[in-house]
């Protein structure tokens, strides 16, 4: 079955993997003995993992394996205008468009199953880690996984579906063959969230943590760390794994001289005009308008 929807697949370049629903209870597992046993600040999983939900609404249908679908993202790009200059910033892999092509990958996973009796409902679940097991992707030391042909750029959409999956077909993480002597990415990454001395990361020390939240950075953050509007590429972009893939980067959209003052001013954003509500809306940030102003600032300041 997995095999027909690849093929299925193969004309978006998306790829899925499959787990069976019984392997659900040891990923949850695992991720609350990493956060009892304190390698997993508390911050974190209250904001990020504690959501996650191991089981389908009751009434569905009878849930039987999680599928995972690997899409290709390329780094985005968005003009701001000061005066007569235009400042180009960097938004990484992932975050434009994400709902949209969540929603069209749902339609297309539809279309494929429709007339078949088997249904996928979307899941909020660890995707990295389904991913991994489903033997879609390997660990980077970065923590990020990497697939073949995409390299770490790439977006994860996760699954319930009634397709019937074996508990046997499950792979054991991997990490990426040379990671082993490479530490790359650890160097540089600009506020040492990634250590030798364990593999996960120190995800509170993550620039991303903080530009994608509100509030103040935290004085130990140097402001040439500052590097993408939200996000951080530090990591991803030295990653000799990413070489054939970090030159795409699309445009995605650009702010008037007007609009670009008006951000920068910081106004609440009830506050925010149409023409600028319309444009994050557009690209899919809406989740990040109150904090735009704010990683914009930095950003131009280190100019
Ligand atoms: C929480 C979260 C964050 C948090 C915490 C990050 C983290 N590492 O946990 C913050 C906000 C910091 C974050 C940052 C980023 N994120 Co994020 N994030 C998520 C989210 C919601 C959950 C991730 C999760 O499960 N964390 C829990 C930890 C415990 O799981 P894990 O990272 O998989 O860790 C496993 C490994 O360490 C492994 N492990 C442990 N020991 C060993 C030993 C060996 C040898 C091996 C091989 C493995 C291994 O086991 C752990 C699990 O138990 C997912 C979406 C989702 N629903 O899954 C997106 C997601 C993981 N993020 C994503 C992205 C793109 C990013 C950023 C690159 C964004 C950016 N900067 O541009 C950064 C990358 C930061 C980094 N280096 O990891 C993508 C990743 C796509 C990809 N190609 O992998 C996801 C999947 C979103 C999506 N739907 O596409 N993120
Ligand atoms: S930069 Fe090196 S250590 Fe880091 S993920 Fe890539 S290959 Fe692995
Ligand atoms: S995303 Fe940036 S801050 Fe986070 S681990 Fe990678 S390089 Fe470090």
């Amino acid at each position: 079955m997995i095999e027909n929807l690849n093929n299925f697949l193969r004309k978006y370049n998306y790829r899925a993997g499959i787990i069976s629903f019984s392997r659900l209870r040891e990923l949850e597992d695992e991720i609350k003995s990493f956060y009892e046993d304190k390698y997993i600040d508390g911050a974190i999983y209250k904001l990020y993992l504690s959501s996650f939900a191991y089981n389908i609404e009751e009434g569905s249908f009878e849930p039987k394996s999680v599928i995972i679908i690997a899409a290709p993202r390329p780094q985005n790009r968005i003009y701001f205008n000061i005066g007569n200059k235009r400042f180009p910033v960097i938004i990484p892999p992932v975050y434009i468009g994400q709902r949209k092509l969540n929603q069209k990958i749902k339609a297309i996973l539809d279309c494929y199953l429709s007339g078949t009796g088997y249904m996928v409902l979307p899941a909020r679940l660890p995707e990295k880690l389904i991913a991994a097991h489903s033997g879609l992707s390997c660990y980077g030391k970065n923590n990020i996984s990497y697939a073949k042909d995409f390299g770490s750029f790439f977006h994860l959409t996760s699954f319930f579906s009634n397709i019937d999956c074996d508990y046997g077909n499950w792979y054991e993480k991997k990490e990426l063959e040379n990671c082993q002597d490479c530490r790359v990415c650890l160097k540089n990454c600009p506020t040492g969230a990634i250590s030798t001395g364990r593999f996960l990361i120190h995800a509170e020390r993550c620039l991303t943590f903080f530009n994608e939240e509100p509030g103040n950075f935290p004085a130990w953050i140097k402001s040439e760390s500052h590097n993408c509007l939200v996000g951080c590429m530090k990591c991803q972009i030295v990653c000799p794994y990413n070489k054939t893939f970090i030159g795409r980067i699309e445009d995605a959209g650009e702010f008037t001289a007007e609009e670009t003052e008006i951000l920068l001013q910081n106004p609440p954003v009830e506050k925010l005009p149409s023409s600028i509500i319309g444009k994050i809306n557009l690209l899919d940030l809406e989740d990040y308008t109150g904090v735009m102003s704010r990683n914009l600032k930095v950003l131009l300041e280190k100019e």
